[in-house]
């Protein structure tokens, strides 16, 4: 395995530092330590042509000017919480608002727009970076001081693998995943339409127009949402389901995965022969489309824009301390959170 390490840019006078590992095969990942950003992901295509296959950027300024959380792990709390607020053993506690009224992936100063620790962890057969964060009490209304840690590992099999762990000294919140937008073709050479998703999953949630889940569990036969034996991202695009429209004609809905099969989650593009499989611990998946995505930018030279990247964001259900029914992702002092998700190109 090689590892190179780069200074990539500065964020508030402190230096923020790139890491590339890459496999015996060719494979690579770079990540940086703000916001354990993934930067890039070279993946051979069937001709065994490497090229990148996430969105991101060379240069911190884009990530702060133009990214809609890009490669970023999201925290403490994944998605949206409604209303910014929540009541945890009969104590009230405000989150800042930063989408409405709403408090949207950890807030505006959450994980993914923080400085992380970083180590380097160089194995023979596998290699990769241990990302740590201490999030102090109260850090974006969060009670407790949280102590995370991420680590990226690249095997020689093509897997890369995200693990998150996190002790906390109060009770708290705690829904992390990763949220980079995959876009197979290569190099963003065409957009994710015509790339076929298999997922195991049977219900999605339904989503007001705040996009925050109603509480119901809809079931996914005879809609654009049953990927089960595989259907085009651009079903969901041109379908006039409610809840495709809704959502700016598209998706950006937690789907509960059965559980059943290995992988749960297959992603393709026929064109370049890539295929992605995912496993995970976490009990649902966001499927997000990039329905909101501006156009005002561009991303290493392509255009912005809708449709350019499929994030698949596997965690608990959004707001499940508002939903009394969702798996909940409250941690107490002296739990252990810890979960994995594996990525196999
Ligand atoms: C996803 C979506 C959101 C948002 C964000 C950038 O997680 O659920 O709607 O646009 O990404």
């Amino acid at each position: 395995m090689k590892v190179f390490r780069e200074e990539f840019g500065e964020v508030a006078g402190k230096t923020v530092t790139q890491y590339t590992i890459q496999n015996a095969q060719g494979m690579s990942f770079s990540c940086i330590d703000y916001g354990c950003i993934i930067t890039k992901l070279l993946t051979p295509d069937r001709e065994g042509h490497f090229e990148n296959v996430v969105l991101g950027f060379d240069s911190i300024e884009e990530y702060q000017k133009y990214s809609s959380y890009f490669g970023a792990v999201v925290g403490r709390v994944a998605g949206r919480i409604a209303g910014s607020e929540f009541e945890l053993n009969d104590e009230r506690h405000v989150l800042p608002k930063n989408e409405g009224k709403n408090h949207l992936h950890g807030g505006p100063q959450g994980f993914s727009h923080v400085i992380w620790d970083a180590v380097v962890m160089d194995g023979k057969d596998e290699s990769g970076i241990q990302f740590s964060y201490l999030s102090p009490d109260g850090e974006e209304g969060y009670p407790g001081a949280l102590q995370v840690r991420v680590t990226y590992t690249l095997d020689q099999d093509n897997q890369l693998k995200i693990s998150y762990h996190a002790l906390t000294d109060q009770t708290t919140l705690v829904n992390l995943t990763n949220h980079s937008y995959f876009n197979l073709s290569g190099n963003l050479k065409r957009n994710v339409l015509e790339h076929i998703l298999t997922m195991d999953s049977q219900q999605f949630f339904e989503l007001n127009e705040v996009l925050l889940p109603t509480g119901e569990l809809l079931n996914v036969k005879d809609t654009p949402f049953d990927f089960r034996s595989g259907r085009k991202i651009v079903d969901g695009i041109t379908s006039q389901h409610p809840q495709n429209v809704l959502v700016g004609n598209g998706y950006d809905h937690p789907f509960l995965l059965n559980k059943r099969q290995s992988p749960e989650i297959v992603l393709m593009d026929r064109v370049s022969g890539r295929r992605l499989s995912v496993d995970t611990e976490e009990p649902s998946v966001v499927l997000y489309t990039s329905n909101m995505m501006k156009d005002h930018f561009k991303i290493r030279g392509t255009q912005a824009g809708k449709y350019i990247g499929v994030c698949l964001e596997t965690q608990g259900p959004p707001d499940a301390i508002h939903h009394p029914s969702f798996k909940q992702c409250v941690l107490e002092a002296g739990q252990v959170y810890q979960t994995e998700t594996k990525y196999r190109f």
